[in-house]
Formats: C-alpha cells, structure tokens, sequence
C-alpha cells in the first residue's frame, strides 16, 4: 500500500468519525420536548424592568408607497418602555424543561399579517414543527425576508390579498423584513417547549402548570438582549421572578490614526 493511499485511508477515517460524532451531538441537541398532563404545577410570575432612562419611541420614516402605507413616521416596537419603566413584549422562557405540559394549539396557525405596511404582531410564538400565515392585507407587494441560523430561510415576494404559509422546524429567533419597505421588520420566536410568555404593557409575565424543579429562566429583547435567572418551583405555588434589563454598551470606536 502506497504511503498516500495510507494517508487517505486515515483522513478519511477521521473525517466519517467527526461526522458521526457531529450527527450524534446535533441529535442530543434536538432531543424532543415530551408533551404531557402536569397535574402538580406551580407558576412562575414577575416582571421585567429597564434599568435606565427611557428616551422618546423612535419614529420610522415611510419612504414608499405612502397611499398605502401611509405619509406618517411610524412608531418603532423595537423597545416598547412604559414611563415607569415597565417592557412590553420581552419573551420570557423555561431554557432547562424537558417534559412538561402541551403546546397550545386550539388557535390554529399563529398568523402574521402586513398592514398598512407594518408587521402585525411584532412578535409572534411558535412551537418548533409548528407554521405560520405570513398574510398580507395591503394592496401593494411585500416581500418576506426570514433570517435564520437552523431554519431554511426564505425571501419571497406576496402580493396584496396573498398568504404564504411558512413551517418552522427548529427552535430558534428568526427575524423577519421586508426589502421593499425597509422600516419593516417582526420576530419569530420558535419554541422548544411550552413556557414561554411574552410580557405585557405592565412588564408582567407569568407563566402556569410548570412541574416542581429547578429550572433556568430566560428574558429575551431584541434590543437589550438575553439575560437567565435560576429558580426552583414548587407543586401548587407560585415564585416571583423579577428582571431588570440594561441598554447594550455600545462598543467605543476605535480612533482612526
Ligand atoms: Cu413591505
């Protein structure tokens, strides 16, 4: 045997070890949320806070179609802070729960529409496996741009009166524009399990029928960013979980020499 063909051999060894390796962690990564009956639940319950001071709802500029889209500034839902400093619409979520009670589907597809040239909601939930109606209600074309790490991405056009219904596969936060209009944009949040809140005009989440245990809490805003709590919940209580969100530092620039 040739030295070379020697060679081959072991890299190519290596290379199918490293992929059966890389298969067998993706697969402990997906491994499913197990849907059952939780019949000695607590419930988790707080709020989530801004730990600064909150400045003016930044306004977007409509640059086209303005028959439809309107001629006004449009109010951005990036940082949705209340005077007293409550946020609405942070995702609170269960990062460590394995099995626990079912997703609920008696809504059927979530949906999200383009009105008057905005995304409705902003904010939308799905379980993992689960699709959503990408609608739109305007009379002129929008175009769906996902942008997503595990979850095919797709960039396509709909017209006024379309709908495009789009499976989620995998648990991640996909965030959504569209190219022709650019102030529009909405989040995606696929869901490995059911506990997940999202936080209304007062902060408050809360979150039911979680089994006793203790479990990773996690706050997400999209421009603040992440932040995880641990706590332990008991059969039939509830536990209060408060968080206080920071503006993101943003980075110094470096001076030009
Ligand atoms: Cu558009």
């Amino acid at each position: 045997m040739s030295k070379i063909f020697k060679r081959c051999v072991y890299f190519s060894a290596i290379a199918v070890f490293s992929l059966m390796l890389l298969l067998h962690n993706i697969g402990n990564t997906m491994a499913a949320y197990e849907e059952g009956d939780v019949s000695n639940g607590g419930t988790i319950t707080g709020s989530v806070k801004f730990a600064g001071d909150v400045s003016d709802t930044k306004m977007l500029e409509v640059t086209k179609d303005q028959k439809t889209c309107g001629a006004d500034p449009k109010p951005s839902e990036a940082l949705l802070i209340s005077p007293d400093k409550n946020i609405k619409s942070a995702v609170v979520s269960i990062t460590t729960i394995s099995k626990g009670k079912k997703f609920d589907r008696s809504g059927g597809n979530p949906t999200v529409d383009q009105q008057g040239c905005v995304f409705i909601p902003h904010l939308t939930l799905v379980p993992a496996g689960g699709t959503i109606d990408l609608l739109n209600s305007d009379d002129v074309m929008h175009n769906l741009h996902s942008y997503s790490m595990k979850n095919t991405a797709f960039n396509e056009g709909v017209a006024g009166g379309g709908k495009l219904p789009k499976k989620f596969e995998y648990p991640e936060t996909v965030k959504l524009k569209c190219d022709v209009h650019k102030w529009m944009d909405a989040w995606i949040i696929v869901q490995d399990n059911p506990y997940y809140a999202v936080t209304d005009e007062n902060g408050s989440f809360s979150i039911g029928d979680v089994p006793p245990g203790t479990y990773t809490v996690l706050v997400w805003q999209e421009k603040l960013g992440k932040d995880t709590k641990e706590i332990t919940v008991k059969a039939g209580e509830e536990v209060k979980v408060d968080f206080e969100m920071k503006a993101k530092k943003k980075r110094a620039r470096r001076k030009k020499k």
